[in-house]
């Protein structure tokens, strides 16, 4: 996807701090970071969100959860815990219309999670 910000990162177009790469999987920090660790998982595969995770190539899925397992012990986080979002759609306020993880930790998170 062209115009796809993530695909533009993926592709090098767009510079990234990377923390983790496989075949399926690409992880770097977020611009914005909402926590100490703040890195997002994005598949190498366009799909927008979590509403066509069925139009995902079988593997990536888990090769997403499996990359942000790597990345919160690559990150030192593994034991002090760390949270997993996707954010999908507008309600759940969904910026980037590339499927994503966002890996966040490092520090205590709020209770509620909304
Ligand atoms: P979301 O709101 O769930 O769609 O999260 C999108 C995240 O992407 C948001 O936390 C900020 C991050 N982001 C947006 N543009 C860039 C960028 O160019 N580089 C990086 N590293 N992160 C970005």
């Amino acid at each position: 996807m062209k115009d796809c910000l993530f695909c533009r990162i993926l592709a090098g177009e767009i510079p990234s701090q990377k923390v983790y790469e496989d075949d399926l999987t690409y992880a770097f920090r977020d611009i914005h970071p909402m926590a100490p660790v703040h890195v997002l998982v994005v598949p190498r595969t366009h799909v927008t969100s979590l509403n066509e995770v069925n139009q995902l190539p079988a593997g990536v899925l888990e090769a997403c959860l499996k990359s942000a397992a790597h990345v919160a012990e690559a990150e030192g986080i593994g034991e002090s815990g760390w949270r997993l979002v996707s954010n999908c759609g507008s309600d759940a306020c969904q910026s980037v219309p590339h499927l994503h993880f966002h890996v966040l930790g490092g520090r205590k998170m709020e209770d509620s999670m909304a």
